[in-house]
């Protein structure tokens, strides 16, 4: 362990953000700490392949004693927690394992940094969503939700979420700890996860038009989401940290898309003008509670931290889908 370099620890590195934050802190010179759990984790090599820098640290968010010995291991200066049961759909078939890990994780960790005795030095910051807003029809986010806005999260998922807010910001406020959260609104790109539905259909329309699948199966095409690109929104972690005084930021793009918006780009994209021959529904995809529509604002972030986003919505499709023309095609 190099004595002079600030060092980072993320849950959550073999993740899409994890991945994007591990190179970025990489190239800003930190060494970089990664949890990997289970005991024979399917994506350790790959991972080992493509971050051959990150030293991977055993542990689980439900353990607490793995905790420890990780914040001891890697004895960071900021710690990423990422770590979570991240899918909204999952969730609501998994909703105790979603309270143990979404939840509950969060407090295991702030507990391992207390422990420790590492709290005075360790910047923490806490992944909280926009999906803990809701969308409902009296909680409409008008010109866009910022951190200020009314709570009603619609899922597991959410509700583990909001617990996991409040418990980073009590930590906070009670023990004085530098404990952060960013309130990330949904971003994607090419290490996003093939079960959420962008990455879903930007691998779709490049299988479709390379003759492999003739069509996609989804779920409610008519929800809303303010799209973003990952890569902006973990140089916006990064910055939520390096501010003098722990905070909470909304990151978003401002502009809100439905599904329908970004299948008619997505397609367009490989030459096709009418998506709907290619695509039909199956209700197994849809969720007992929908967030009907989601829209940030992000002036706080922009304002104090001076973080932008630099990737737009016709630039996030049209990224996710030449990549995966590039992946398949090989
Ligand atoms: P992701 O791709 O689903 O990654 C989730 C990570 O959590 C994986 O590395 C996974 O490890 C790890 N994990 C799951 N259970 C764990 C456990 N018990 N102990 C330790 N690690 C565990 O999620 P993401 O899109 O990168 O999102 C990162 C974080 O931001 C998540 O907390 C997510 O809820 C939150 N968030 C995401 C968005 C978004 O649009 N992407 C927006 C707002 C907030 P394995 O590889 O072992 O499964
Ligand atoms: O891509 P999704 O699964 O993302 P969702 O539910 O918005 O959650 C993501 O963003 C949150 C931030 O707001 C994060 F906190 C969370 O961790 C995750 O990264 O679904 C987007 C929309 C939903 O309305 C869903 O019902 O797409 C709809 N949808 C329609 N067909 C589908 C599908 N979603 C998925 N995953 N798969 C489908 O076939």
């Amino acid at each position: 362990m190099s004595e002079d370099a600030r060092r980072a620890l993320i849950t959550g590195v073999t993740g899409q953000d994890g991945g994007h934050l591990a190179e970025l802190l990489h190239d800003q010179g930190y060494e970089v700490f990664g949890l990997l759990r289970g005991q024979r984790n399917a994506r350790k090599e790959a991972f080992e392949r493509e971050f051959p820098y990150v030293h991977l640290v055993e542990a689980d968010l439900t353990d607490q004693t793995s905790l420890i010995q990780a914040v001891i291991t890697a004895e960071p200066h900021e710690i990423y927690n990422l770590g979570a049961i991240s899918h909204v759909g999952y969730s609501f078939r998994n909703p105790q394992l979603t309270a143990d890990i979404t939840a509950k994780g969060v407090l295991n960790l702030l507990e391992a940094v207390r422990i420790t005795g590492m709290a005075e030095r360790t910047r923490f910051y806490q992944a909280s969503t926009s999906e803990m807003f809701g969308g409902l029809d009296y909680n409409r986010p008008g010109n866009g939700y910022t951190e200020d806005s009314l709570f009603h999260p619609r899922s597991p998922y959410g509700v583990a979420k909001l617990y996991a807010h409040w418990i980073a910001r009590n930590y906070r406020e009670s023990y004085g700890m530098f404990v952060s959260t960013g309130i990330l609104f949904n971003h994607e790109g090419e290490r996003r996860g093939l079960e959420f539905v962008t990455r879903k259909i930007s691998n779709a329309v490049a299988a479709i038009h390379l003759g492999h699948q003739d069509h996609v199966v989804l779920g409610d095409l008519h929800p809303k989401r303010d799209w973003g690109y990952a890569g902006d929104y973990v140089r916006g972690m990064w910055q939520i940290l390096q501010h003098s005084e722990p905070d909470d930021f909304v990151l978003a793009t401002g502009e809100t898309h439905s599904i329908e918006e970004f299948l008619t780009l997505a397609f367009q994209e490989v030459g096709i003008s009418d998506w709907r021959p290619y695509v039909r529904q199956d209700p197994a995809f849809m969720r007992p509670a929908e967030v009907d529509i989601l829209l940030g604002d992000p002036t706080k972030a922009e304002t104090i931290l001076g973080w932008k986003r630099e990737v737009d919505f016709p630039g996030l499709v049209k990224l996710m889908v030449q990549h995966d023309l590039r992946v398949l095609g090989q």
